[in-house]
């Protein structure tokens, strides 16, 4: 008998730049970058790239569960454009980068086992999520009519593609040397961006989480990993990433027409240590004086957090459903009610 195993999470994440001043210093190992696995899988994925340029921050988006081009499986030119694909550019044409690259994580309980699928890990040439040999990235927008999708768009740039964790040939053992074991997640992700002044400098993005599998996932954690770095690209300036600084801020202060309070923000953010002035306070159009953060704007868990270690950030989530709460009355997963919903998002004013 196949167990009743359906279930859905959808998480939105947000992806956005800010412009303060910078201090500090932190460090990577630049020989941990940079690594592809090159996998014959159970089938061949369709692996494609696109990007976020519509508004001012550029973002590199793949099918394989990340973002940027530090873990992209396929050449680096874009699947509508043609044109080559920059990690992460703020502002736009600016050749100033804030991303090597992000990636999915989640893990659960299944049975006796705990087991965890990760996109990928800069540190390990694991790369566990892939699209299928059919999944094709969809864009749609809402301001081409006569494009396809058009009913059905959200914001001025909507990426949907689909990817998976149940590939095992060939897929790098983790750290300890076991093999893969996939959880059977198949993720639908959608992402968003909108040129108005406003809303020009974050991308969002909406995770719906299916179980495919025939087993219970219990304990069900999701992380997003985010491994930033900051420099202009081509430039004379060559400190690149060893001079990155992060952090984690909870709240700001904040004005609302004259009636100050406490805003609740959560980002996790990364910037470069000065902003590379050309001389000791003059800063130009290579100086990368911006600060790129990620945070978590909706979760049907009711508890999340982040992590900062070495310059990366690492966004969790997790339920604490009681696994006797986990089938409603008539026989409902209680991840059916957490349909991917219609997201508050912004409009033109
Ligand atoms: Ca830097
Ligand atoms: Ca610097």
């Amino acid at each position: 008998m196949v167990k009743k195993i359906f279930s859905i999470l959808p998480v939105a994440v947000l992806l956005l730049m800010v412009v303060p001043n910078l201090w500090g210093r932190a460090a990577v190992n630049a020989q941990d970058k940079i690594k592809f696995q090159s996998k014959s899988a159970n089938f061949t994925p369709k692996y494609e790239i696109v990007s976020h340029h519509i508004g001012n921050i550029v973002l590199a988006i793949n099918n394989n569960g990340t973002f940027g081009t530090g873990f992209a499986a396929g050449v680096l030119i874009d699947h509508f454009t043609g044109q080559t694909v920059p990690s992460c550019e703020f502002p736009k044409n600016s050749h100033i980068r804030y991303l090597f690259a992000g990636a999915f994580w989640i893990g659960a309980v299944v049975g006796r086992d705990t087991l965890v699928s990760v996109a990928a890990d800069g540190w390990s040439f694991t790369r566990e999520f892939n699209p299928g040999p059919n999944d094709t990235i969809i864009k749609r927008s809402i301001i081409h009519p006569d494009a396809p999708g058009y009913d059905k768009a959200i914001s001025e740039e909507d990426y949907i593609m689909k990817y998976n964790d149940t590939i095992t040939q060939d897929i790098e053992p983790d750290y300890f040397g076991r093999p893969h074991i996939p959880l059977n997640i198949e993720v639908t992700q959608r992402s968003f961006a909108w040129s108005y002044p406003y809303a020009k400098d974050f991308v969002l993005f909406d995770y719906s989480i299916k179980n495919i599998g025939i087993s219970k996932l219990k304990n069900v954690y999701m992380g997003i990993y985010v491994d930033g770095d900051v420099y202009f690209e081509g430039g004379t300036n060559t400190s690149g990433y060893n001079d990155d600084i992060c952090g984690f801020i909870e709240t700001i202060p904040a004005d609302f027409k004259g009636c100050q309070y406490i805003d609740t923000v959560n980002i996790a953010w990364i910037a470069d240590n000065d902003g590379d002035p050309i001389a000791q306070t003059t800063f130009n159009e290579q100086s990368p004086t911006g600060v790129t953060g990620t945070r978590i704007i909706r979760t049907p868990a009711d508890t999340w957090m982040s992590l900062l270690t070495g310059g990366l950030v690492i966004h969790l989530l997790w339920t604490s459903v009681p696994e006797n709460k986990a089938e409603k009355e008539d026989g409902k997963n209680l991840f059916e009610i957490l349909e991917p919903a219609v997201l508050a998002l912004p409009k033109e004013m």
